[in-house]
């Protein structure tokens, strides 16, 4: 049995993800619309704490201002009633055929005035409900043909419009974060700022980068072919994981969107255990939410998709026991030691030592029995069996 839920494991769900109904590129919705109030009361029940939105997702598009007030107002409401908080905010900016060609990168200067302007209404309601962090989510920006795109000037409107909304939250003094989510592709052929390692080149490039980090999705690094937990690793080192999108993929394909750990399993362990043990070596930490962002199957009846939003959880939850118990387990700590992962932290230089004294060390290069160190075995094998069995509940 898993336990259930508490505040202090601080989950989260997209009200996409379960509101998800069920339309895909082959076949109309399988499931009837669902009411965000409906999801807020949910959730709670279910055990998470905190809810994630799309603008749109709660106002529908097109909505009058009255409207969207009184939208606003009872959804403001549901959160009271259940404590429930909305710890991050999103645009839409890519479903209205307006986005077919991008938001801040399209060819059409009207379309980027228009999505910035969306995006900054946006922050506007992120900022009054709390929220701490603006994702920017860029699937319409991108292109299906080399031909479409000055990627040069691309690039240039990309930065601009991420700062101009950065400069923007400072300005107002708001308490928000802008975390970018990098995809390869789908819905474009190609998406700008495909992967973690492109988007934090993006970042350095900034003028108000020190208020935009990341918002990693493991699904969108595996439809890369890239591994998750490196991703977010360097997003740690660089102090620049602002957020995370968990959930589950299976090879490179199109975007699966499965519950967390129904993709790559072990992959998951390997996520569960930087995020809850860290580095194995200390070093930065991810302390945010841990936010769900899947999709329940198209086959799913609304228990389904009750079910597998509990799934999310109780995976990570499964997964969390087992990576505890890895490090805590002596003979773990020892092949740790062993492998040299524990030795990588030492600085190649010893202190004070300048790359002279280096090139001066005859033990180092001229002296060194270079086949006598070729020859030690790493024990890396040993080690991920240890893992393994840790994840399978067998130690
Ligand atoms: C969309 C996408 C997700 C993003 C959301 C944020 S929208 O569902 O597939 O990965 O996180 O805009
Ligand atoms: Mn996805
Ligand atoms: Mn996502």
């Amino acid at each position: 049995m898993v336990r259930k839920p508490t505040p202090d494991d601080k989950f989260s769900f997209g009200l996409w993800t379960v509101g998800w109904n069920a339309q895909d590129q082959f076949g109309s919705a399988s499931r009837p619309w669902l009411d965000p109030v409906e999801s807020v009361h949910k959730l709670a029940e279910l055990g998470a704490s905190h809810v994630t939105f799309h603008d749109d997702d709660v106002v529908p598009f097109g909505s009058s201002d009255a409207e969207r007030d009184k939208i606003l107002d009872r959804f403001r409401g549901a959160l009271a009633e259940t404590g429930i908080t909305v710890e991050m905010v999103t645009t839409n900016t890519f479903s209205h055929p307006i986005f077919k060609d991008g938001g801040f990168t399209s060819n059409d200067r009207r379309v980027r005035r228009y999505g910035l302007r969306k995006v900054i209404r946006n922050v506007d309601l992120a900022a009054s409900l709390g929220a701490d962090t603006f994702v920017m989510w860029g699937g319409r920006e991108g292109a299906e043909y080399d031909s479409a795109k000055d990627l040069n000037a691309a690039h240039d409107r990309y930065a601009e419009g991420i700062d101009t909304v950065a400069a923007y939250i400072k300005d107002k003094g708001y308490g928000l974060r802008i975390a970018i989510e990098p995809k390869p592709n789908e819905p474009r052929g190609d998406i700008l700022l495909p992967t973690v390692g492109h988007a934090l080149a993006l970042i350095a490039k900034l003028e108000h980068g020190d208020i935009v980090g990341l918002n990693p999705e493991t699904g969108h690094e595996q439809m890369a072919g890239l591994n998750y937990t490196s991703g977010i690793a360097q997003a740690l080192w660089a102090e620049k994981l602002f957020h995370i999108d968990l959930n589950g993929q299976r090879s490179i394909k199109y975007d699966q969107d499965l519950v967390f750990g129904h993709g790559d399993l072990f992959s998951a362990f390997a996520t569960v255990d930087l995020i809850e043990n860290g580095f194995p070596s200390g070093g930065p930490r991810y302390d945010g939410p841990r936010h769900f962002d899947y999709k329940p199957s198209r086959t799913e009846d609304f228990q389904g998709v009750w079910d597998s939003a509990a799934a999310n959880m109780s995976t990570y939850l499964l997964l969390k026991e087992r990576a505890l118990a890895f490090r805590a387990d002596p003979e773990v700590q020892a092949a740790l030691e062993e492998s040299g992962v524990l030795e990588l932290s030492q600085p190649t230089l010893a202190e004070g030592e300048t790359l002279a004294d280096l090139l001066a060390d005859r033990s180092a290069y001229e002296d060194l029995d270079v086949d006598a160190v070729a020859a030690r075995g790493f024990g890396f094998v040993r080690l991920n069996q240890l893992a393994l069995e840790h994840a399978l509940g067998a130690r």
